[in-house]
């Protein structure tokens, strides 16, 4: 058995890992990243496009933010069309604050490239990943890599490993609440060589069903429809694709819908999920380890990039100086923010969607709720300050 020691040992190598492995650096702390997938898996895996402003400056300080300023896009609103009309909310200037669309892919390339260059450890393909000790002060990693054994023992453990790690499973049922609310609905998502339908992303509401309209440059789109919860991709042909989503931009003469070769395509599950407490003993959950929301409000990411800022600095205060209090209020202190962007998720997904169990009255309330958004500038500042972000300062310890 090969044995290592590092201060902080990651497992995954998604964009909380990586991040959170960047920032230790930044603080001349020592982490190991173990992930169970190929480098060039991770770095073509399609996820989020759309990043807060609390991110956008987060990737400039980490010292990976070059090529994001650089191809990136910012944007200043969005629109959601309902009822066959385009409502323009201007983010910028209702909250003075933009997004940015750079794909999460991107991001992760980013991210790899400064820590393997910095020196920086990530293993890749590792196998049959393992937590153990965890409540005491020498937590072991175990992995098995090219058929090798490897344990590494290290201070505390970062569980990065996503919805599906092995991380939050690891601790006793007894010491945690999961909050699990699934919806009746998923996402078609399909990546498409040909330029967005606007310079903005579009929020389709119609009676069909909902549908997305974003972009990862202005040359492919990124292009989502509400479908069932367990839909087959198979049961979606090109032609089915196109033709819902013409129905559903439900655009008038104001767009149209450019097309082109279908370069992927998948369905995704909508979930809101939240693990409380985010910790136990010397295992830190963050990112969708802990919790996850439906891509409708695009916080996923953004979250994520939240909680390793907090844990990488309460790490930092631990290792480097012995003070404790950070990782003993680690959840505590994200889980303001994580329920903010729960509620604002689970608000916009139900704001935007069809739902074929609403009676009249709760189409009539939802249709009420839209017109007010888009007529009324408290209820757009509502919504662009939670798609903005909320800045740091709002939950600053
Ligand atoms: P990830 O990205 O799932 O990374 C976890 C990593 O852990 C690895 N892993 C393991 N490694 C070792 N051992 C094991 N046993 C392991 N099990 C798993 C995995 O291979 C992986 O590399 O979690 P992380 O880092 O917390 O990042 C979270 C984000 O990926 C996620 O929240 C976003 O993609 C959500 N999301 C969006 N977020 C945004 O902020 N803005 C958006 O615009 C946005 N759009 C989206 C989204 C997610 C989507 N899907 C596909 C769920 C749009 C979609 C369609
Ligand atoms: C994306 O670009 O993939 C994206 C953007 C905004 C969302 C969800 C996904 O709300």
């Amino acid at each position: 058995m090969q044995k290592r020691r590092t201060q902080v040992g990651i497992v995954g190598a998604g964009p909380a890992g990586l991040m959170l492995s960047q920032l230790l650096a930044r603080e001349g702390i020592d982490s190991i990243v173990i992930e169970n997938r190929s480098r060039a898996y991770c770095e073509a895996r399609i996820r989020a496009g759309l990043l807060e402003q609390g991110s956008i400056d987060m990737l400039g300080e980490a010292g990976v933010g070059a090529r994001m300023h650089k191809e990136g896009l910012a944007h200043d609103g969005i629109e959601l069309r309902f009822g066959g009309q385009g409502h323009r909310i201007d983010i910028k200037a209702l909250t003075g604050r933009n997004v940015m669309i750079y794909g999460q892919h991107e991001i992760v390339k980013d991210l790899n490239a400064a820590r393997i260059a910095e020196g920086g450890q990530i293993v890749f393909e590792a196998g049959d990943v393992r937590i153990h000790d965890f409540s005491s002060k020498a937590p072991r990693i175990t992995y098995t890599h090219g058929g090798e054994p490897v344990e590494i023992t290290c201070d505390i453990i970062a569980g990065c490993d996503g919805f599906h790690g092995i991380c939050r499973p690891a601790i006793p049922a007894e010491a945690i609440t999961l909050y699990d609310h699934p919806y009746p609905m998923g996402w078609v998502g399909v990546l498409v060589d040909a330029p967005p339908v606007s310079h903005e992303l579009v929020y389709s509401s119609t009676p069909r069903g909902f549908a997305l309209f974003t972009m990862r440059s202005m040359t492919v789109s990124r292009l989502y429809l509400q479908c069932g919860p367990d839909e087959d991709i198979a049961e979606w042909s090109d032609d089915r694709i196109w033709e819902e989503l013409e129905l559903r931009l439900d655009g008038g003469s104001d767009h149209k819908l450019p097309k082109g070769p279908i370069l992927q395509k998948g369905v995704t599950e909508m979930r809101s999920f939240v693990c409380e407490p985010m910790q136990f003993g010397n295992l830190f959950l963050a990112g969708d380890a802990a919790h996850i929301v439906p891509p409708t409000g695009a916080k996923g990411m953004n979250l994520a990039f939240a909680d390793v800022r907090r844990l990488s600095r309460a790490a930092a205060d631990f290792l480097k100086r012995g003070r404790r209090e950070g990782l003993d209020l680690y959840s505590q202190r994200c889980l303001k923010r994580v329920w903010r962007a729960q509620h604002f998720s689970w608000w916009m997904t139900t704001l935007m969607h069809s739902f074929d169990t609403y009676n009249a009255f709760e189409r009539r309330a939802q249709q009420s709720e839209r017109e007010y958004v888009a007529s009324s500038a408290a209820g757009a500042k509502t919504l662009a300050e939670n798609y903005a972000g909320m800045p740091w300062a709002w939950d600053e310890d």
